[in-house]
Order: structure tokens, then C-alpha cells, then sequence
């Protein structure tokens, strides 16, 4: 009798905790945690039972919490987060709810299926660091239709699929500053290579154009670019393509990696191998994750802005164009909240808000900047 009963309790117990597992699964929200291909909503419960009325108030002008969506390029990305954190502190500032996705992989497939979940959510707007210029363009079109705002940061799509792009600094000084700073650092001559992301990452492939625009001018005669190579913003590809490129190209005397994961995954890499000193790096990096390469020498200094701040814009911009404050047209000026004022330019065939300037990251700086993002 006595272990009929012991057997039944445990029996609840098992099912009891198996029920509170699956309960907090569906509504994990933790802040710093990357999503896995999963919604992150910041108030899940409120904003599924509050769905059916919420469909009913007007959207955006003050009646109803407006939705704003984020999609990164891919999950555990640290410089994503950090753009993810500073968006939700501007929705929140705004009174909205913000929504953010992210891939497992950094492609453009897995965006446009988020893209098609959002619209059929009908959140108010969607901001999204892009995959691919061109290859979302009919999923964010069609979500333009159904009368969400669009707008990308970070890494652009075509002029015809946003409303407005939020751009971190100039795309030329970014690439030839990073050519300029390689070829200080291997003293004017030698083979160099580029450590990328995604071969399709609008962001990058703009800034390697402007790299090897600067490379023209004959002051860079003796500096061969060897390889542009692909890391995906995944760290263990980054790691093995800064290895394969060590392998292929022997005299090797610097990379340049565009993206905080490749610059990261290198400088772990020529540390390990103890190539401090033969082979030199620079690129655009997290101070965070950046300090130890930068106090060691293996990467003596590199560049990146504020990605909380990249992604505050965007929260204040997306706010903007749900309350209708701006709509994405050249000269259209508006607050963004601890930034202050900020105005809509032309560029090329589309629009865009800019944040500032790169910033330079060296051994003199490094330790006041490594806590901060
Ligand atoms: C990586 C991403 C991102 C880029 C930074 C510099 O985190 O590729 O898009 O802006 O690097």
C-alpha cells in the first residue's frame, strides 16, 4: 500500500515538473540570452492575451502599445545583442513592445520566414539587419503593404525594401581606414587578407569595395590582397578560415577582419599560434572582447561605434515612423531621445539616419571602453 502510494506521488511529481519545464520554455525571455531561431517578446503574456484587442485599436498613434521588431543577422553574436539591447531601451522609452528575432544562421531564408511570422502578426514595424540586399526584398515589400514600417540597420537591404536604413558611420572611412591601419602596422609591405563575414552581408562587402578602392592608390604597390575570406559571423568558421588562410598563404603579414566575431576569432587564433608581432590584425571589434588582443599587441588598435547606440537609433526611428513623425523622406528631422536630433538624408537610390563616426580602440583606451560594450 505504503509503496503504491510512494509510486503515485512520485509519479506526480515527474509529471508536475515536466508541466513547469515546458511552461518556462515557451516563455523564456532573458535579456542577455541570445534567441535560438525563437521569438523573444519582452512581455510575452501580454502580448498574446492582449492580441485580439489590440487588432482592433489603431496601431501607432497613442491608442494601443506598438509592436516593433527586431531581426539580427544570426544568433549568439555578441555585437547583435549589445544593438538588440539599445533598441529595446528606445521602444521602451517610446511605450512599445518590442519583439526580437534571431536566426541560427545568417542567412537570408531564415529572415524571410521571420518576416512572414511578423506580418502575420501584424506588429507595427520591422527593423532588420539584413542577410542580403536584394533577396528580402518581396518579404519586406509585402510587409510595407500590409502597412508595417520597414527600416534596417547595421547591414542594409535595396533602397525599394525599407523606408529608411540606419547607418553606423561612413562605409568609406570604415574600409579605407582599416587599409590605411594595416598598412601601418606591417610597415608598407607584404601579402594581406580579409577575414569577412557572410559573402552576401550587404555592411561588409561595402566596406571591402571602399578597401579596395584605397589599395588603388599607388602608396599601397607593395600590398598584395591574397583572399577575401568568408567566417559566416560564426566562431568556430572563423576560426578555421583564419587557420586555412595562415596554411595557404605562409608570408602572410596581416589580416583585416570587418566583423567583431571574425576580428575576435582571429586574434584567439594568431595568439594560440603565437604569431604576435608576424602576422598583424585589425578590423572592427567589441572593446569587450577585443581588450586582451589589444593590451597583448597581437592587434595593436581597430575601430567599431556603439552598437547599444546602433541600435537605439533604430528603436527611435522605428518609433518615429509608426507615430508618423517621419516617414523616411530626405530632410524629415526628429529626436532620438538621448542622441538628439537627427535628420533623414539622401544617399544613392534610398535613405538613411546617421549615428556618427568610428571610433579607434587602442592600447591607450582599450580599459575604459571594455566594460561598456
Ligand atoms: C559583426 C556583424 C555586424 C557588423 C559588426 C562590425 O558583429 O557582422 O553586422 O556591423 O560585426
Amino acid at each position: 500500500m505504503k509503496r503504491t502510494l510512494a509510486a503515485i506521488l512520485s509519479l506526480l511529481l515527474i509529471v508536475s515538473l515536466l508541466a513547469g519545464c515546458g511552461g518556462n520554455k515557451s516563455n523564456e525571455t532573458a535579456k542577455n540570452e541570445p534567441a535560438t531561431n525563437e521569438e523573444t517578446t519582452k512581455s510575452d503574456e501580454t502580448a498574446k492575451t492582449d492580441e485580439t484587442a489590440k487588432d482592433q485599436e489603431q496601431k501607432g498613434t497613442g491608442a494601443g502599445k506598438a509592436r516593433i521588431a527586431l531581426i539580427v543577422k544570426s544568433t549568439g553574436n555578441p555585437f547583435m545583442e549589445k544593438m538588440a539591447d539599445g533598441f529595446e531601451e528606445a521602444v521602451n522609452e517610446s511605450g512599445g513592445e518590442t519583439i526580437v528575432k534571431a536566426p541560427d544562421q545568417p542567412t537570408a531564408e531564415a529572415q524571410i520566414q521571420m518576416i512572414e511570422e511578423l506580418i502575420a502578426q501584424k506588429v507595427d514595424a520591422i527593423a532588420i539587419s539584413a542577410n542580403d540586399p536584394d533577396a528580402l526584398q518581396p518579404a519586406l515589400q509585402k510587409a510595407m503593404n500590409a502597412g508595417i514600417k520597414v527600416l534596417s540597420l547595421d547591414s542594409a537591404v535595396n533602397a525599394q525594401s525599407r523606408m529608411v536604413h540606419i547607418q553606423q558611420a561612413d562605409p568609406e572611412r570604415i574600409g579605407r581606414v582599416q587599409i590605411q591601419a594595416i598598412y601601418e602596422m606591417i610597415g608598407g609591405e607584404g601579402e594581406i587578407a580579409i577575414l569577412s563575414a557572410t559573402s552576401q552581408a550587404t555592411n561588409q562587402n561595402t566596406w571591402i569595395e571602399w578597401m579596395k578602392k584605397e589599395l588603388e592608390d599607388p602608396k599601397y604597390k607593395n600590398i598584395k590582397l591574397v583572399k577575401v575570406a568568408y567566417g559566416d559571423d560564426l566562431r568556430d568558421k572563423s576560426v578555421s578560415e583564419t587557420e586555412g588562410l595562415l596554411k595557404s598563404f605562409p608570408n602572410l603579414k596581416g589580416i583585416i577582419a570587418p566583423t567583431t566575431v571574425g576580428i575576435a576569432a582571429a586574434g584567439k587564433v594568431l595568439t594560440d599560434k603565437g604569431l604576435k608581432g608576424k602576422v598583424m590584425l585589425t578590423g572592427l571589434g567589441l572593446p569587450s572582447e577585443m581588450a586582451e588582443y589589444i593590451e597583448s599587441g597581437v592587434c595593436p588598435w581597430m575601430y567599431l561605434w556603439n552598437p547599444i547606440d546602433l541600435g537605439y537609433l533604430a528603436g527611435c526611428a522605428a518609433d518615429a515612423l509608426v507615430k508618423g513623425t517621419i516617414s523616411g523622406k530626405a530632410g524629415e528631422k526628429f529626436t532620438a531621445g538621448r542622441l538628439g536630433e537627427k535628420e533623414v538624408v539622401q544617399v544613392g537610390d534610398g535613405t538613411e539616419i546617421m549615428l556618427g563616426d568610428p571610433f579607434k580602440f587602442d592600447a591607450s583606451n582599450i580599459a575604459e571602453w571594455k566594460n561598456v560594450y
